[in-house]
């Protein structure tokens, strides 16, 4: 079994609803998973566009990278993921980003390992530190948190009822 994390969020529809949903597909191949807090954030990368919820789940998987890629594919498409929507980065109804795989580095033309992303997105970060402040980057092998201080200002607000881990119970 491997630790993973995945980022969830979305800006399209019944936000808390589609990220529910994703959460408890994937507790059909992920074990002991865990869910940070709810953040209302600010859209990244394409600012023209409505605020995203995010979540971070954690949680051990028996699945290969690109299994567990697959898998979640599919729970993109089954939440009305539109993957030919003109616009980059633009809004969807649902969005899952294997962020780590364990320690493992991993450079496909489908799957990049860690995200080539996270360092930079306080809305990946911030929750994703909250369930464990001691992860490493698997690249450099440096505390992730050291990229919080780095990071531009970004609006990541917390609106968790804290209800969302009860799911699991
Ligand atoms: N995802 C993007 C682009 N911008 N901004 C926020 N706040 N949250 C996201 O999940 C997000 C984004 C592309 O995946
Ligand atoms: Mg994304
Ligand atoms: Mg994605």
């Amino acid at each position: 079994m491997t630790e993973v994390y995945i980022g969830i969020g979305g800006n399209l529809g019944e936000r808390r609803e589609n990220i529910k949903n994703a959460i408890l597909s994937l507790s059909d191949f992920i074990v002991d998973l865990q869910c940070s807090d709810f953040y209302r954030t600010d859209p990244m990368d394409y600012l023209e566009q409505d605020y995203f919820l995010n979540v971070v789940v954690k949680g051990k998987t028996s699945l290969s990278p690109l299994e567990l890629l697959g898998k979640t594919q599919v729970i993109e498409r089954n939440g009305g993921r539109d993957r030919k929507s003109k616009i980059p980065k633009g809004p969807r109804t649902i969005d899952l980003d294997i962020l780590l795989y364990g320690n493992e580095i991993y450079n496909t033309e489908d799957l990049i390992l860690p995200h080539p992303s996270m360092n930079m997105r306080k809305f990946v970060l911030i929750p994703l530190l909250e369930l464990d402040s001691t992860v490493k980057d698997p690249n450099s092998g440096l505390p992730l948190y050291i990229h919080l201080e780095k990071i531009e200002m970004q609006g990541v607000y917390c609106c968790s009822l804290n209800s969302y881990n009860n799911l699991f119970l």
